[in-house]
C-alpha cells in the first residue's frame, strides 16, 4: 500500500448489464461508449461487491477509455454528486465561490498553479477516503461470518448471488466441489475477477483477503502492485503487436464498423483527437512516440504530484482569460461548466450584484 492508506472514492453504479458489458468488452471498444455511461443508467444499490468500472480521480477507465470527468472529480472531490444533482444556479454559484476561497490559500483573490495542485491532491485524497468508507460496507457484505477474512469461494458465492443465482445452492455446490453451470459471459467475468482477487492478496499470499486487500481488489489505484496490474490489463487490451508498449496508432485505434452515422463519426473524431493529444502531451513523458507500462503507470497514479501540477496548469489554462497564469473568481464562474459540470447562465449579472 502506498502511504499506508491511500484511498479513493467508490463510484457505485452501473446496472448489471452495463457492468457485464464493460468488463467483457475488452476488444470491441466502441468509440462512443461514454454515451452508454449516461447517469440515468446508474443504479446505486447494485454491484457494490464488484470492482467499479469507473474510478474517481483516475485519468483512465479500466477499459482503456479516458476519464472524461477527471477534472471535475479532482476539483470537486466528494461534493461532485451534490453538484450534479443540484441544478439551481444561485446555489451552485455560492458553492463555487466558497470553493474558490478555499483553493485560494493565501487569500490574494487569485488561484495559482501551486494552490490548485494542493487542492487537487486534497480532493483526490477525499475520493480515497470515500472508497475506504464504502469498502467497509462492501467487505461486511462479503464477510458474513465477520472473521475479517474472505475466501475466493465466499466471494464467488456472493458474486453469483448478485447475478441471480440461488446463494444456498451455489454455496452447497462449491462446498461439494460440484460443477457450477454458469453461462459463458458470467464465466468470463468470474475468471477476470479471480485473477484480480489473487493479485490483491498481499504477500505472503494466504488465499484470503482482509479488508485492506479487499479495498485494493475493488480499488486497484490504492496500491502500487495493483496499479501495475491495472496497467498491464489495459496495455494487453490495446497492444496489437504484443511488445507490451503502446504506439499512437495502437492507443487511438478503433474497432471496425462502429461508425453508423455522422453523429457517431463526430464522436469518433473527437475521441481520436482527445486521445492523440493526451498520448502526445501527457502520457508519453519522454516524447519518444512510445508509451511504456512505466509511463502509463505514472499517468494512472492518482497520488502523483507531478501529474497534479500538470493538471492544475491545464485547468488554469482553460479559463485564464486575462492570461496571468492564475484563476480569478470571475474566470472560474464563467467556466463553471468545465469545473463543476453545471452551467451558471446568469453568472455575469450575479457577479456584478456580488461586487
Ligand atoms: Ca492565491
Ligand atoms: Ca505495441
Ligand atoms: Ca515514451
Ligand atoms: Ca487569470
Amino acid at each position: 500500500m502506498r502511504g499506508g492508506k491511500a484511498q479513493c472514492g467508490v463510484w457505485t453504479g452501473f446496472c448489471t448489464l452495463l457492468c457485464v458489458l464493460l468488463i467483457l468488452d475488452v476488444h470491441g471498444r466502441p468509440a462512443n461508449i461514454s454515451v452508454l455511461k449516461d447517469k440515468t443508467l446508474n443504479s446505486k444499490e447494485e454491484n457494490e461487491i464488484l470492482p467499479p468500472d469507473h474510478l474517481n480521480g483516475v485519468k483512465m477507465e479500466m477499459d482503456g477509455h479516458l476519464n472524461r470527468d477527471f477534472n471535475k472529480e479532482v476539483f470537486l472531490g466528494k461534493e461532485i454528486e451534490e453538484f450534479e444533482e443540484d441544478s439551481e444556479p444561485r446555489r451552485n454559484r455560492k458553492k463555487l465561490m466558497d470553493i474558490f476561497q478555499k483553493v485560494d490559500l493565501n487569500h490574494d483573490n487569485s488561484v495559482s498553479a501551486k494552490e490548485m495542485q494542493r487542492w487537487i491532491m486534497e480532493k483526490t485524497e477525499e475520493h480515497f477516503q470515500e472508497a475506504v468508507r464504502e469498502n467497509k460496507l462492501s467487505f461486511r457484505a462479503v464477510d458474513p461470518d465477520g472473521d475479517g477474512l474472505v475466501t475466493w469461494d465466499e466471494y464467488r458465492v456472493k458474486f453469483l448471488a448478485s447475478k441471480g443465482f440461488n446463494e444456498r445452492e451455489v454455496a452447497e455446490k462449491i462446498k461439494n466441489n460440484e460443477e457450477l453451470k454458469v453461462d459463458e459471459e458470467t464465466q468470463e467475468v468470474l475468471e477476470s475477477l479471480k485473477d484480480r482477487w489473487f493479485q490483491a492478496d498481499n504477500p505472503p499470499a494466504d488465499q484470503l483477503l482482509n479488508e485492506e486487500e479487499f479495498l485494493s481488489f475493488l480499488h486497484p489505484e490504492h496500491s502500487r502492485g495493483m496499479l501495475k496490474y491495472m496497467v498491464k490489463e489495459i496495455v494487453r487490451d490495446l497492444d496489437q503487436d504484443g511488445d507490451k508498449k503502446l504506439t499512437l496508432p495502437e492507443f487511438i485505434s478503433l474497432p471496425m464498423g462502429t461508425v453508423e452515422n455522422q453523429q457517431a463519426q463526430d464522436i469518433d473524431d473527437d475521441w481520436v483527437r482527445e486521445r492523440r493529444k493526451e498520448f502526445q502531451t501527457v502520457i508519453d513523458t519522454n516524447q519518444d512516440g512510445i508509451v511504456t507500462m512505466e509511463e502509463l503507470e505514472e499517468y494512472m497514479d492518482p497520488m502523483n504530484e507531478y501529474n497534479a501540477l500538470n493538471e492544475a496548469k491545464q485547468m488554469i489554462a482553460v479559463a485564464d482569460e486575462n492570461q496571468n497564469h492564475n484563476l480569478e473568481l470571475e474566470e472560474i464562474l464563467k467556466y463553471s461548466e468545465y469545473f463543476t459540470g453545471s452551467k451558471l447562465m446568469d453568472y455575469a449579472r450575479n457577479v456584478h450584484e456580488e461586487f
